[in-house]
């Protein structure tokens, strides 16, 4: 599918930060991104991933760790304006009871998916404005929209990034800002695979005997939302694969 992002005021590419841009959906979301007119900013730590991404698609790379709050503020007044921010740094780590829970999985979770976010989020509200025509798409979960057992310390913290985007929307009401949150289903990426410790053969379990989501599909729901006429806000999409119908219940063909 080809989009056009929206023109700006003068005439020059939109600017579309991304984080987590170093792999899986944020990556795939820079793409087609680019593709579709933005210059996109790309941020994450490992910058040796997108420093050839950003030659790839003629956009620019920053080492950013989410949680670093001296950091992300150094990051955003380095960009006067944006059009575009997807915040989409995050992840799971482990999958234990809270009976069990391990603090530092909790504390990694919390920080880079809620603390991350706000963090990124405050410091680019400015260049959003400045913009003229900003949006904000937060990648939560199905996981924020449902709860299952061993994943409370994922679960929560992608039910605080719904809280944070139904904030956002109604706190924004007025100015040029729109807010949209994309909730995906499985999609294979790094995500079990970092979930489970770099355990790559439980990380497969997760999608065997289903045709999971691929980055490049949660993409298109990006680039998709980021291209809708000025006066359009998507508020939220839930996006799964056919054979997954809830974050539990999973149609798989073994
Ligand atoms: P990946 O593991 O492939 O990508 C995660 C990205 O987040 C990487 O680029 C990683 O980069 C970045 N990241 C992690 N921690 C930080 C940090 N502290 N600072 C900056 N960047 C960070 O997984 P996905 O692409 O699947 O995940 C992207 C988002 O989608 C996450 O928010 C995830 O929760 C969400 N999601 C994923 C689903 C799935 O099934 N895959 C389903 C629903 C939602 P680096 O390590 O280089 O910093
Ligand atoms: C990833 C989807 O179901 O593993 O956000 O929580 S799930």
């Amino acid at each position: 599918m080809s989009y056009s992002a929206n023109p700006t005021s003068d005439g020059s590419r939109p600017i579309a930060v991304v984080t987590g841009a170093s792999s899986g959906i944020g990556e795939a979301t820079a793409r087609m991104l680019a593709a579709a007119g933005f210059e996109v900013i790309v941020a994450a730590r490992r910058f040796d991933r997108l420093q050839a991404l950003a030659t790839e698609i003629d956009g620019r790379a920053a080492a950013l760790d989410v949680r670093d709050r001296a950091a992300v503020e150094a990051f955003a007044a380095g960009i006067p304006r944006v059009s575009l921010l997807v915040n989409n740094a995050g992840g799971a780590y482990g999958m234990e009871s809270i009976a069990q829970s391990v603090d530092e999985h909790w504390r990694v979770m919390w920080e880079t998916n809620v603390f991350g976010l706000m963090l990124v989020t405050r410091a680019l509200l400015p260049a959003l404005e400045a913009s003229g025509a900003g949006h904000i798409v937060n990648i939560g979960s199905i996981a924020g929209l449902e709860s299952y057992p061993n994943g409370a310390g994922y679960t929560s913290a992608k039910h605080a990034v719904v809280a944070i985007t139904e904030t956002l929307r109604v706190e924004l009401l007025g100015k040029p800002i729109h807010v949209t949150e994309i909730d995906p289903g499985m999609v294979e990426t790094e995500f079990s695979v970092v979930r489970f410790g770099g355990d790559a053969t439980r990380a497969k379990k997760v999608y065997e005997g289903v045709e999971p989501l691929v980055a490049e599909d949660i993409a298109d729901c990006v680039t998709w939302v980021a291209t809708r006429p000025p006066h359009v806000n998507i508020d939220h999409m839930r996006v799964t694969p056919l054979a997954q119908a809830s974050a539990t219940l999973v149609n798989r063909k073994l």
